[in-house]
């Protein structure tokens, strides 16, 4: 068993670790304070091969692997989450596209999504359907060659800025989870609007919108996977975009040991720095060891499933343990910079209002201990 990444990773993880110190980190308050989708950082980050790290090359990705990603996200998220929550979004509609693609899907969307000249959404939440996927009430209906799709879509991140979207929809009301199908809507298609955009805690610059459909009508051949298999094509993604949610929460951390072991370094109190109170080395300590421990945990995710092996179980551990630590941590780097946390002057407040997000999205963290149970169950069941 090796700790060590390979000589392709090292490489990797330098690239883009200066990408994010000399262009990401300079414009993350700028990003927060205007809340505007970064195109600009988006499409240099297409030119470095970023955003299609995973992807292999003949679909124009980098060819590397899953760890790669993850080692690319934790990087990025240490200069702004927001960003490396973009690009990991992308990165999950490409993981789609690439297992449930008909090679003409592929051909004419991977590539494209891998140089930023498109831009993809992921449509599975409801407003009456969040935790309970199975739940939605979106249909489409076939008349004809075409599929009738009908119905709102909420929270779908970055749905303001898509060229498409990979909508869920029930297509067979009789058959609960097995009854849902997904398909490709691409902009301008009659019937498919954007609605209201959110008004965010955190994770600014990164939109969030309503999807509608109102008589949306697309050929059968827009079908993603094959009619009934949506749910599966819905979960097994977010498997993987669990991982990846996970890698921004170690990013995060890592962000807030940073800033907090500078701060504590540099700021004095009853005469002496505060790093010497034992108070202030305490959460620094347990600062550091739960980032170890979610680093562990993510990179023994994407080494399963790089491996090809199940890796459901390890997502969410790795999702659930890294985003409660997380919060925790940029919350007491907040603490730890006292009066001067809460302002915006230091990046401590936003690590702490762009860490909520990940106990929340691509399944709570309630979620996470519902699939971890289920897996452990039926594990050890005799
Ligand atoms: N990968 C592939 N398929 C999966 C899967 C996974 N990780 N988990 C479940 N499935 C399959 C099941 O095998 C089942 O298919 P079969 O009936 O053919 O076996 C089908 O999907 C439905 O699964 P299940 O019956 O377990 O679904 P439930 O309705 O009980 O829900 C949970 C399971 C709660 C785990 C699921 O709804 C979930 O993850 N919810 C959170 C959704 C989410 O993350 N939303 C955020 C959206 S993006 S911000």
């Amino acid at each position: 068993m090796g700790f060590q990444l390979t000589e392709e990773q090292k490489l990797m993880q330098q690239m883009v670790r200066n990408f994010a110190e000399e262009v990401i980190k300079k414009r993350a308050a700028e990003i927060d304070e205007t809340d505007e989708f970064p195109m600009d950082i988006y499409k240099q980050a297409a030119e470095l091969g970023l955003l299609a790290v995973n992807m292999p090359e003949e679909f124009g990705g980098s060819g590397m692997d899953s760890m790669s990603a993850v080692l690319a996200s934790i990087e990025v998220a240490r200069a702004s989450a927001s960003v490396a929550n973009i690009f990991s979004s992308t990165r999950h509609h490409l993981f789609c596209l690439y297992n449930y693609g008909t090679e003409e899907q592929k051909r004419k969307y991977i590539p494209a999504l891998a140089k930023a000249e498109l831009i993809g959404s992921f449509a599975l939440s409801e407003a009456g359907s969040g935790s309970d996927a199975s739940s939605i009430s979106t249909t489409a209906k076939l008349d004809g060659d075409e599929y009738v799709i009908d119905g709102n879509k909420m929270w779908i991140t970055m749905g303001n800025v898509a060229d498409f979207t990979i909508v869920f929809a029930v297509t067979d009301p009789t058959k609960g989870s097995k009854g849902i199908s997904a398909f490709i809507v691409e902009k301008g298609t009659p019937g498919f609007s954007v609605g209201k955009r959110e008004r965010k805690l955190g994770q600014k610059g990164n939109p969030v919108c309503e999807l509608l459909f109102e008589n949306v009508r697309v050929p059968k051949s827009n079908m993603l996977g094959e009619e009934g298999q949506g749910i599966k094509i819905a979960l097994q993604s977010l498997d993987s975009g669990r991982i990846e949610v996970a890698a921004l929460a170690v990013g995060l951390m890592q962000a807030a040991l940073e800033d907090s072991v500078n701060y504590a370094e540099n700021r004095k109190q009853f005469g002496q720095k505060i790093s010497n109170f034992q108070m202030i080395q305490s959460m620094i300590a347990e600062m550091a060891t739960d980032l170890d421990a979610a680093t562990l945990l993510t990179y023994r995710a994407a080494y399963l499933k790089d491996q090809g092996k199940k890796f459901t179980r390890e997502a969410s551990m790795a999702k659930w343990f890294a985003t409660e630590a997380a919060m925790k941590h940029t919350t007491n780097a907040v603490q730890i910079h006292g009066g001067y946390g809460y302002c915006m002057d230091y990046n401590v407040e936003r690590y702490f209002r762009d860490a909520k997000l990940t106990q929340i999205f691509e399944g709570t963290n309630q979620i996470q201990q519902i699939v971890i149970c289920r897996e452990v169950l039926k594990q050890w069941a005799k």
